[in-house]
């Protein structure tokens, strides 16, 4: 009895909460959402607008059919049946625009996707490959087949951040058809997602999202992936043994977490430790740059630090002029006389890592060129 009282009281509050929210007449096409486990009664204000008053509630089913209602005094009641509608939750539809097709249960359509005018497979979720440069627009041609787009409802975001309807543009080509267009050409090295939405004018608005993922690559970085280097390590710290990390052209990870997927740790030892860059194939380079990591505001950056290339079965260290980053930029860069060779390495000296961690070495990427 306590918690028919409970429920019936949230009813009533629930109800009371509707009447507020339109106790104005209703004069546009209006959803009314509440939700209620007991039957109620929620009243509220009626349109002002002369003509037939056409109202209608889902069905458990979702379908959209007449409701229940009364229309006296200038005021709405509805009938609110959690039963007969199967859900506590309930919509009520006042005046639908009469083009409008209630039962609209599909999102619009991706007809085509196209980057700087050249089209591609037709997917909704899909990577394009890797670019020296990033991209100038991605444009995604979209339609709807039973109700108008909802132009306000486009969006865009760039590796999940909202993109600014500046670099948003989109054509109208009909009530039911659109090419919506995302601006890329500021991007930067490493990996992107971009992502468009668009909904249509169904009460319960159906969805279209579409994402096209693409990584940019520097082309004088020989040490990329991209570019067909591959990577060894003298010994990894548990969990951390993957080194796919290191040159994939993320220098600076989003986020505070340095795991093994941003980053790589040797074993905590007294040995040197070395990472190891395999270009697979003869390139000639000048530079070497090492990202260590930056984790909590403590920089990983070694005392001691050096470049060596292979002499027969040796490695010799190379007479390379060393600069060091500051600030946030925890970065050693080499620089050398261009030299021919398929590999290289860098060192760190034993037990000569940060003052924190003296014991291992820890890089987030590798840059060569
Ligand atoms: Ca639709
Ligand atoms: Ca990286």
């Amino acid at each position: 009895m306590r918690l028919f009282k409970a429920v019936a009281d949230a009813c009533v509050v629930a109800a009371l909460l509707v009447c507020a929210l339109f106790a104005s007449p209703i004069r546009a096409e209006t959803l009314i959402s509440a939700s209620c486990q007991l039957p109620a009664r929620v009243a509220v204000a009626a349109p002002d607008t002369a003509g037939e008053l056409r109202i209608f509630t889902r069905d458990a089913q979702g379908h959209w059919g007449p409701a229940d209602f009364e229309h006296q005094d200038g005021m709405i009641v509805l009938q609110l049946n959690p039963e007969k509608t199967g859900s506590s939750r309930m919509y009520f539809l006042i005046n639908p625009r009469p083009h409008i097709d209630l039962n609209d249960t599909k999102p619009p359509l991706l007809l085509g996707v196209k980057v700087d005018g050249n089209p591609l497979p037709l997917s909704t979720d899909q990577h394009i490959g890797e670019f020296p440069n990033p991209p100038q627009t991605i444009a995604f041609g979209v339609a709807e087949r039973e109700n108008p787009l909802d132009l306000h409802s486009i969006s865009a975001k760039i590796n999940n951040q909202p993109v600014d309807a500046s670099h948003m543009p989109f054509s109208v080509i009909s009530l039911r058809q659109a090419r919506i267009y995302v601006l890329t050409a500021d991007l930067s090295y490493g990996k992107h997602k971009v992502e468009m939405s668009v909904s249509d004018e169904a009460p319960l608005p159906n969805t279209l999202t579409a994402v096209v993922r693409f990584d940019v690559f520097d082309a004088t970085n020989y040490a990329l992936a991209a570019q067909g280097a591959t990577l060894a390590a003298d010994s990894c710290l548990s969990n951390y043994e993957s080194l796919t990390s290191l040159n994939d052209g993320v220098a600076y990870p989003p986020g505070p977490g340095r795991l093994n997927d941003v980053s790589w740790a040797s074993a905590d030892s007294s040995a040197e430790h070395w990472l190891e860059i395999r270009f697979g194939q003869t390139r000639t380079i000048g530079e070497l740059v090492v990202f260590w990591t930056l984790y909590r505001g403590r920089h990983h950056l070694p005392r001691e630090t050096d470049v060596r290339i292979p002499e027969g079965e040796d490695w010799v260290k190379l007479d390379a002029k060393r600069i060091d980053g500051s600030g946030d930029n925890c970065i050693t860069t080499f620089k050398f006389e261009p030299i021919e060779l398929d590999r290289i390495r860098v060192y760190q000296g034993a037990r000569a890592g940060s003052d924190n961690a003296p014991g291992y070495m820890w890089v987030t990427e590798v840059e060569a060129r």
